[in-house]
C-alpha cells in the first residue's frame, strides 16, 4: 500500500475538529489477517495474561481488551508503522521539526464489544492532561497522544460506533451533561456527540484530548472488533507499564523496533 500523507484540508478538518476518517486505511487481506487472529484468541478472564499481552478491560461494560496485543501475533506488528496513517501520526504527535521528533505507542488494544456494551465519555480539553493535550503553534501540530481506532468490522448504527463531540479538544469548559465515567454513564444521547460509523478497513484517528468514548452496542448478533493504537512523542512511556519483549523488538523492523523502543537503554560497557 502506498505511503499516505496529510493534505491541507486534512489539517484543516484535524484543527477544527479534532479528529479524521481515513477510509480504507488498512488493506482487506491484513483486515482479514487480524480477524483470524481475533478468532483464536483464547477465553482470557479480566486481568489474564496470555504471554505478554493482558485482558484488562478498561470498565465493566467495555468488553473484551487485550492490552499489548503487538506481541500476540504479526499481523498486529503490520499496524505499527502502517503506511495507511503512519505519517499522519508523525505529523500530528511526533514532534515534528524538533529535536526529539519521532513516536512511541504506549498503549495498543484488540477490542472485542458485544451488545450492551459501551465505554463512557472522556476527556475534553477543558482541565485535559498534557498526555493527550491538542496543540498548534507556530506552524507545527504539538499534540500530546493521538489514537487510531481501527475497524475490523463494519460499525454501522446499532454496532456500538465510538462517539466524539468534534471541536471539544479546544473546549474551555466542561460539558455539563457529561456524565459520570466511573458510575458508567453512556454518552449516547450526549448533547453534541456524533457516532463516527466505519467500514472495515476504515480509521479513526483522533487527538486523545477531544471528547470520546463508546456508544452502546444494541444490536444483538455479532461484535464490534477494532483496534486501538495509541501515539505520543517519542519521550513517552506506557500507561500502565506494559514492556515490549526483546523477543518482540528482536524480529521487528528496525522502523518498527525504532517506535516502540525510540530510545533503548544507555548504561556503561560490561567490564571485561
Ligand atoms: O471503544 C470505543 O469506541 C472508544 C474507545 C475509547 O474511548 C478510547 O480509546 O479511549
Amino acid at each position: 500500500m502506498e505511503l499516505k500523507n496529510p493534505t491541507p484540508l486534512d489539517d484543516f478538518l484535524f484543527d477544527l475538529r479534532g479528529y479524521l476518517v481515513l477510509e480504507n486505511a488498512v488493506e482487506p487481506s491484513l483486515i482479514a489477517d487480524l480477524n483470524d487472529a481475533f478468532d483464536n484468541f483464547p477465553p482470557l478472564q479480566r486481568g489474564e495474561w496470555w504471554g505478554n499481552a493482558q485482558r484488562r478491560d478498561y470498565t465493566d461494560d467495555t468488553g473484551f481488551e487485550l492490552h499489548n496485543c503487538v506481541e500476540v501475533g504479526e499481523p498486529f506488528e503490520r499496524l505499527v508503522d502502517h503506511p495507511g496513517y503512519i505519517n499522519y501520526l508523525r505529523h500530528y504527535c511526533g514532534e515534528e521539526k524538533s529535536y526529539v521528533e519521532g513516536l512511541f505507542i504506549d498503549e495498543c488494544i484488540a477490542s472485542i464489544r458485544k451488545s450492551g456494551g459501551h465505554h463512557p465519555v472522556h476527556s475534553g480539553g477543558y482541565q485535559g492532561a498534557l498526555r493527550g493535550r491538542y496543540l498548534y503553534q507556530n506552524g507545527v501540530f504539538r499534540c500530546g497522544q493521538c489514537n487510531i481506532i481501527l475497524a475490523l468490522t463494519d460499525i454501522g448504527p446499532g454496532d456500538g460506533p465510538t462517539m466524539v463531540i468534534p471541536g471539544s479538544h479546544k473546549s474551555n469548559f466542561p460539558h455539563p451533561l457529561a456524565g459520570n465515567y466511573a458510575a458508567g454513564d453512556r454518552m449516547d444521547a450526549l448533547e453534541g456527540a456524533i457516532p463516527v460509523y466505519m467500514k472495515k478497513g476504515d480509521a479513526l484517528l483522533f487527538v486523545d484530548g477531544l471528547m470520546h468514548g463508546g456508544s452502546s452496542r444494541t444490536n444483538l448478533i455479532g461484535e464490534r472488533r477494532v483496534t486501538i493504537y495509541r501515539y505520543g512523542a517519542k519521550w513517552a512511556t506506557t500507561r500502565y507499564g506494559y514492556q515490549y519483549s526483546q523477543a518482540l523488538l528482536d524480529r521487528l523492523t528496525p522502523e518498527r523496533r525504532h517506535i516502540l523502543q525510540p530510545i533503548p537503554p544507555l548504561r556503561p560497557p560490561e567490564a571485561a
